[in-house]
């Protein structure tokens, strides 16, 4: 059974907002049983999570031999074996990729800015104008997102790898109003949070944290 590493307490408090929740879902969608290794923060330091991820940070994922770090790498490695998260026509499987890459690489930079910022950086004299900055360049990308997606239900045809990267990306922005201007977008969201798999994966790392909290 593969094992995968996530937080023994997230800082996010059980929101799916750590990049364990997208390895989880995706396990969930493709029916793959897995097990969870916790690891304190001062575990992640260790020589012995650095040999997985030289990064020191959650999640990595191990099945026999093989040792993944880098959320989206693992997940490009489940969809490619196991039916369900990428099309078999070549052209959509290459678009499916594309919007992991979408996702990871042109929605999720200043959204995980926003939040990180919104914790280290509050006290600064410029935070104010920082948060505006960025407020400005995931607005843009929200409305690109909001054009793109029309009334469709997911990016690009069925549900794939792709929309499972963008909702966890998205989820970020909830209950900072900055969905508000764009309801489809607020609706793919919720869409994606709707589905069975999600929730079994929400509820499973959320459990993680009642348990420490208990
Ligand atoms: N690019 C890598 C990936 O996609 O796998 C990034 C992995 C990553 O950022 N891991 C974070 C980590 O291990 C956890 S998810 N951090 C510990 C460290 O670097 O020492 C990011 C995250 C951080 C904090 C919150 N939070 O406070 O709610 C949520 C998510």
């Amino acid at each position: 059974m593969p094992t995968l590493t996530a937080f023994e307490r997230s800082p996010d408090r059980g929101r799916g907002l750590a990049r364990d929740m997208r390895v989880r879902w995706a396990l969930e969608e493709l029916d793959v049983p897995y097990e969870v290794r916790l690891q304190s923060f001062a575990e992640l330091k260790r020589p012995e999570h650095l040999a997985r991820n030289p990064f020191g940070q959650i999640p990595t994922y191990e099945d026999g031999d093989l040792t993944l770090f880098e959320s989206g790498a693992i997940v490009l490695h489940l969809a490619e074996r196991h039916d369900g998260l990428l099309p078999k026509d070549a052209g959509a499987r290459s678009r499916a990729i594309m919007w992991m890459f979408a996702a990871l690489n042109t929605v999720e930079p200043p959204v995980f800015d926003r939040s990180l910022v919104g914790v280290l950086e509050k006290d600064r004299p410029w935070f104010e104008e920082r948060l505006a900055t960025l407020d400005e360049r995931i607005t843009a990308r929200l409305g690109q997102l909001s054009a793109h997606l029309g009334d469709a239900d997911w990016l690009d045809g069925e549900f794939s790898a792709g929309d499972l990267l963008m909702v966890t990306v998205l989820m970020r922005l909830k209950d900072t109003g900055l969905l508000d201007p764009w309801p489809n977008v607020a609706a793919y969201l919720a869409r994606g949070e709707a589905r069975p798999a999600f929730r079994r994966a929400f509820n499973a790392q959320r459990a993680v944290f009642e348990a420490a909290d208990a």
